[in-house]
């Protein structure tokens, strides 16, 4: 793969929004960035479709990126929310997590029409299709559709669209997922709601089956499990920052749940020896069942981040509520 970044093609969308801007990032990268006008901002590199940052109106940021993170191909950005398309992990014969997360996207220039009537205008359409590079490792042909939506409420969406372009009648199946890293203030403050009772696969026992307990989960070592046919609503309290994260999915059943803590952490040249305190990833993902799609056929799969205030002490929000609640 060649590591010039190709010049983006910058569709008129783009350019004719002021919400919606492309310019040079870290290493000249090129990134788009979302602003809404009540302050809350997100910024997207091309490179891999790569989500770095979503602030919200006071500009703190909610996604955690690491101050060791490489941003040069063909190394993935440790950090955000890297896609791992066609394949999560190492289920298959792919590099780990695929390669959707390094290679150079597009502006999509002319978007299909989007499935749902949204009446937003800050968001970007990524674009990335299949190369002759590609088809050596995986040989199918694709395009894959991303659109990158900051709400009005400052939440954050991401509807992925996957169509099978192969023109030889082949079926293709893929696994998929959204690794978004969240920054919380101390992992071991943190909670998650939603997963309790679930079935799970743990990636440090040979991906062997188990059921998780019955209360919200808290982190006091290495984690890392597939839960397996989650809800659609997951939340993480972060007390110390009065915050919680709510994730709602869409077409993605499983979530997994990662922390790499302290000597993993060591392991990785790219994430800082102490940054496991500051970060958690939920990933809303498609792995137990793999998606198989015939030619002309269209998979969908979307994940909405909204960062709410939340403080215990004054009841203003009941975690729980969240989960039940609109
Ligand atoms: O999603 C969890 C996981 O698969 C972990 O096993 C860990 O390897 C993590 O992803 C990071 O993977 P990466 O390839 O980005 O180093």
């Amino acid at each position: 793969m060649s590591s010039a970044a190709p010049s983006p093609v910058v569709a008129p969308a783009v350019t004719e929004n002021p919400t919606v801007q492309i310019c040079r990032g870290i290493n000249g990268l090129d990134k788009v960035v979302l602003r809404d006008f009540r302050g809350s901002s997100v910024e997207v590199y091309l490179y891999g479709a790569h989500v770095t940052s979503w602030k919200n109106e006071h500009g703190e940021e909610l996604l955690f990126v690491s101050s060791k993170a490489i941003f040069k191909p063909p190394k993935a950005i440790r950090g955000g929310i890297p896609i791992c398309f066609p394949q999560f992990s190492n289920l298959g014969p792919l590099e780990a997590h695929g390669f959707a997360r390094n290679r150079f996207w597009s502006v999509d220039p002319s978007p299909p029409p989007f499935p749902v009537n949204s009446s937003n205008k800050t968001y970007v359409d990524l674009l990335l299709k299949s190369t002759e590079e590609d088809m050596k490792i995986w040989p199918h042909s694709f395009e894959f559709r991303l659109r990158v939506t900051l709400g009005p409420a400052g939440d954050l969406m991401l509807t992925s669209r996957i169509r099978n372009t192969n023109p030889d009648g082949k079926p293709f199946t893929f696994t998929f997922a959204y690794h978004t890293y969240f920054s919380v203030s101390d992992i071991s403050e943190v909670r998650v709601e939603g997963l309790e009772t679930l079935d799970y696969l743990d990636n440090l026992q040979n991906r062997q089956r188990f059921t998780e307990q019955g209360d919200a989960i808290t982190f006091e070592s290495e984690v890392d499990k597939i839960y397996l046919s989650t809800p659609t609503k997951i939340a993480i309290l972060d007390h110390e920052k009065k915050r919680t994260f709510v994730i709602r999915k869409d077409g993605l059943s499983d979530a997994v749940v990662w922390n790499p803590w302290d000597k993993k952490a060591k392991s990785m040249a790219d994430f800082g020896d102490d940054e496991y305190k500051h970060m958690l990833c939920i990933e809303a993902a498609a792995i137990e069942k793999p998606i198989t799609l015939k030619p002309g056929e269209e998979w969908k799969g979307r994940q909405e981040l909204s960062a709410v205030p939340s403080s215990y002490c004054s009841g203003q929000l009941d975690p729980r509520r969240v989960l039940q609640g609109s």
